[in-house]
């Protein structure tokens, strides 16, 4: 872990101690993107069945998966997995149920009302990435928020492992969220599927998800397309940022920053802290716990551009947090609580010593869907508002328009736009 003493640095070192990997514009990544999602425009099924062999498995794969799989896969499991996934569902469902907006109705002047009804998107394609370990909340965290929604159609893609199946516990879940369809494919041709739509695979309004560096390009490139589906949020490495002070358990501290690295060898793991005492101690307890974990390797390599920022004021903090606009904020300092209202850009926030981060990530309620890369400056989380859009709908009374309407005709008159006058004019003259 590097280690930055905030209060001695000046501006531009701060930045460059608060700063993300650049990423390379990698041209080459990008090129060979464009092409698959050529290929799978042209091509549908047969492109997607070839890149599938080319980058996950070598065996057949069946690329739709049969409902009666995922039912089988949900009765196999054992009943106390079940509970576990369907009290994480649950809470989600809660949480994002809650959330949902009702129409707006205002009479902005006599005569004049206007509404904002509100819509779900028809399709969603739900993105849950394969790899090294099998996304089962991410799966939850998509489908529960779209179901509540009202989205139509749910499409869950996701890339077959080495053996030509997908992990049963993907299937099982996807049985228990009610995915309307599951796919075996993954990487950027899926997301070509999903944009383009192939004789298999429908086209989708919106696609969600987090995924490789292939996966992120390839939903940047068909957003951009006219007529392209829309995206949840630009991806960047995921992110945790621990703010604590002399009452944090340095052990709870590590184990957030930990849980954070395991993810990923680019994972972002900040630790700010006012406090030097707890400061060595968590960098004991780092050494000292990564050495247990499963995915060692990986958690180290994220470590070793992590960063531990010391700084002489508590009130420095707050400033830390918004500058760098993490994805997850996790706070062990006394009276959390109190710090919220001044807390202006983050993703999600962990209030604290009983609230590990791995909680949201899997089962309080919360979305584990997050802007990452600053864009928590912008962005929100995945809410239920990410599946739905709103229509405005008006209505004036004669009287409204006999009101309104000059207003109208002389701004038309200001923009010189002379059929907008007249549509005004036409019909109050048809009132006389
Ligand atoms: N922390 C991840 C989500 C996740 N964690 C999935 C465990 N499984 C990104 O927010
Ligand atoms: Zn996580």
């Amino acid at each position: 872990m590097r280690r930055f003493d905030w209060t001695d640095m000046n501006e531009a070192a701060r930045d460059a101690a608060l700063a993300r990997p650049v990423e390379i514009a990698d041209a080459a990544l990008i090129a060979r993107v464009r092409d698959i999602l050529s290929d799978v425009k042209a091509r549908g099924d047969a492109a997607l069945a070839e890149y599938t062999q080319r980058f996950d498995t070598d065996r057949k794969v069946v690329l739709r998966v049969p409902e009666t799989d995922m039912q089988a896969a949900w009765e196999a499991l054992s009943a106390a997995d079940q509970a576990v996934i369907e009290r994480a569902r649950r809470n989600v469902k809660r949480f994002h149920a809650a959330q949902m907006p009702a129409d707006i109705e205002v009479e902005t002047e006599p005569g004049v009302v206007c509404r904002r009804e509100v819509r779900a998107i028809e399709s969603a394609g739900l993105y849950v990435p394969g790899g090294t370990a099998p996304l089962v909340s991410t799966l939850i965290m998509l489908a529960t928020p779209a179901k509540v929604a009202g989205v139509r159609r749910r499409v869950v893609v996701t890339p077959p492992g080495s053996d030509g199946r997908i992990d049963p516990i993907i299937l099982a879940c996807a049985w228990r969220c009610k995915v309307t369809d599951l796919f075996a494919v993954g990487g950027a041709q899926a997301i070509a599927a999903l944009a383009y739509g192939t004789q298999t695979i429908p086209r989708c309004d919106k696609i969600f998800g987090p995924g490789n560096a292939y996966v992120a390009a390839a939903k940047s490139l068909v957003a951009q397309e006219p007529g392209g589906p829309a995206i949840d949020m630009p991806a960047g490495p995921s992110e945790a940022m621990v703010i604590c002070d002399e009452t944090a358990d340095a052990s709870f501290v590590a184990s957030d920053l930990l849980s954070q690295a395991e993810h990923d060898t680019v994972a972002q793991v900040l630790c700010v802290s006012c406090c030097p005492s707890i400061t060595q101690a968590v960098l004991e307890e780092l050494d000292r716990q990564v050495a247990t974990l499963g995915r060692r390797e990986i958690a180290e390599k994220a470590l070793s551009h992590a960063r531990m920022i010391v700084t002489d004021e508590r009130i420095e903090i707050v400033d830390i947090v918004n500058r760098y606009a993490p994805e997850h904020l996790i706070v062990q300092m006394d009276r959390p609580d109190l710090l919220v209202p001044a807390i202006r850009h983050a993703g999600s926030i962990f209030l604290g010593p009983w609230t590990p981060e791995s909680v949201g990530d899997y089962a309080s309620g919360t979305n584990h869907t997050l802007p990452t890369n600053g864009a928590a400056r912008a962005y929100s989380g995945i809410t239920i508002e990410s599946f739905l859009k709103f229509i405005s709908v008006q209505q004036l009374t004669k009287a409204g328009l006999r009101s309104l309407g000059p207003t109208v005709e002389r701004l038309a008159d200001m923009e010189g736009l002379d059929a907008h006058r007249r549509a005004v004019t036409l019909r109050l003259e048809a009132m006389q």
